[in-house]
C-alpha cells in the first residue's frame, strides 16, 4: 500500500508525525536529514505551523481560510518515501494557459487574478442549485491535508501537499438528482485579468472545462483544494478553488473554478476539444498507453536538472490502483484513454 486512508477519527493533528516536514527538509538538504528517525523530530503542538514546509512564501489568506486552517486534519493521506516537491518548483513550473503557455508565465502573470470576492455556481441536476459566495460555499467542509503525486500528461511529475475536502462531501450537500451521471467544472472566464484568454492561444475555446463520472467524483481520493503547503493556494496553482484528481493526468485538475454542474451527458472537455486523439475524457495515468507523440512509461520528477534528470517509472493510476482500479473494470483503457 502506497497510501493510507485513515478514518478522520484516527488522526487528531497532535498525533501526526511531521513526516512531510521531514521529507521536504530532506529534499532540500540533499539527504542531510535522511538518517534521523522521524520520531526524534518534534511533534506539532499546534496544527497551524507556518514552518510546516520549508521556504513557503507567505500568502494573504482570506478570513474564512485562516479560521478553518487550525482544525485541518494534517496528512490525512500521504505518499511514502517520496520527497515533497519544493514550494518554489510547485509554484514556478505551472500549466495555467489562461496566464500564458510558458511554464513560468502563471507565476509571472497570475497576480492579476482577483480571488476575493469569489462565487461558485452550483447548477444542473441537483436538489439545491444556487450561487454561493466562496466563504459560504466552504462552511460545511472539514479541511484535510492530502499529499499526492501529480503526473502531467507531458511526462513530468511532482509531490504536492494539498489542503481540501472530498468532492463526495460537496455532493452530499447539493444532492444530485437521479439524472446526474457526470460532474462538470468550469474555470473563470475573464480576459481582463487573464492575458491568455485575450487571444494568444487561439486554439482554446474558453472557459476551460473538465469533468468526471459521478462515481469517480465520489471516490475518496478526489478532492477540491483550497490550499497547499499549509497555506491558501497561490493564484498560479488555481486559487481560490481547484480540482485535484491524483490518479489522472494533471490536465483533469481544473483550476480557479466558478461553476460546478451535475449533468446527464459526458461533458466535452477542453483538451478533448483541442485534440481528441491525444487527450481523452478519462485521462487515467497509464504507463502502458503512450501518448501518440511520446512514451508515458516514465516521468521526470521535479526538481530535475538537465544534467541530472530525476527519471522514474510511471505507475498505473499514478500509484493509486488499489483505490481506483475497480472504477474501470468494465472499460477498455486503451480505447478510453
Ligand atoms: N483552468 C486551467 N486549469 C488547469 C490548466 C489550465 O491550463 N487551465 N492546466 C492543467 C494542467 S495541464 C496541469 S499539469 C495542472 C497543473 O497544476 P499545477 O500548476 O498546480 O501544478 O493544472 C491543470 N489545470
Ligand atoms: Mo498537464
Amino acid at each position: 500500500m502506497l497510501i493510507k486512508l485513515p478514518k478522520a477519527s484516527d488522526c487528531p493533528e497532535s498525533d501526526v508525525t511531521p513526516e512531510s516536514f521531514y521529507l521536504s527538509r530532506r529534499s532540500l538538504l540533499g539527504g542531510a536529514l535522511a538518517g534521523i528517525a522521524a520520531s526524534s523530530l518534534p511533534r506539532w503542538a499546534n496544527a497551524v505551523e507556518a514552518s510546516r514546509y520549508a521556504d513557503v512564501e507567505a500568502g494573504r489568506a482570506p478570513n474564512w481560510f485562516t479560521e478553518k486552517l487550525p482544525s485541518t486534519h494534517w496528512q490525512a493521506i500521504t505518499v511514502k518515501d517520496e520527497a515533497i516537491t519544493p514550494f518554489k518548483d510547485a509554484t514556478h513550473y505551472n500549466n495555467f494557459y489562461e496566464f500564458g503557455t510558458g511554464k513560468d508565465d502563471p507565476a509571472t502573470n497570475a497576480g492579476s487574478l482577483k480571488t476575493e470576492p469569489w462565487s461558485v455556481v452550483i447548477d444542473g441536476e441537483v436538489a439545491k442549485p444556487g450561487r454561493y459566495a466562496l466563504e459560504d460555499f466552504m462552511k460545511p467542509y472539514q479541511l484535510e491535508e492530502r499529499i499526492y503525486r501529480l503526473r502531467c500528461v507531458e511526462a513530468w511529475s511532482m509531490v504536492i501537499p494539498w489542503i481540501g475536502f472530498p468532492i463526495s462531501a460537496l455532493l452530499k450537500q447539493v444532492g444530485p438528482t437521479s439524472k446526474a451521471k457526470y460532474i462538470r467544472f468550469e474555470t473563470l472566464q475573464d480576459p481582463k485579468s487573464m492575458p491568455g484568454q485575450r487571444s494568444s492561444f487561439g486554439l482554446i475555446d474558453w472557459p476551460y472545462v473538465e469533468g468526471l463520472r459521478l462515481d469517480e467524483a465520489m471516490n475518496p481520493l478526489a478532492i477540491l483544494a483550497v490550499g497547499m503547503y499549509g497555506r491558501e493556494l497561490p493564484n498560479q496553482n488555481g486559487a481560490p478553488l481547484r480540482l485535484v484528481v491524483p490518479w489522472k493526468y494533471g490536465f483533469k485538475s481544473v483550476k480557479s473554478i466558478v461553476r460546478i454542474s451535475l449533468v446527464s451527458e459526458q461533458p466535452k472537455t477542453t483538451w478533448q476539444s483541442i485534440a481528441a486523439d491525444e487527450y481523452g475524457f478519462y485521462a487515467n495515468v497509464n504507463p502502458t498507453v503512450d501518448h501518440p507523440r511520446w512514451t508515458q512509461a516514465r516521468e521526470r520528477r521535479l526538481p530535475s536538472g538537465l544534467f541530472s534528470p530525476n527519471v522514474r517509472e510511471t505507475q498505473m493510476f499514478n500509484g493509486y490502483a488499489d483505490e481506483v482500479a475497480s472504477l474501470y473494470t468494465d472499460l477498455d483503457l486503451r480505447k478510453n484513454y
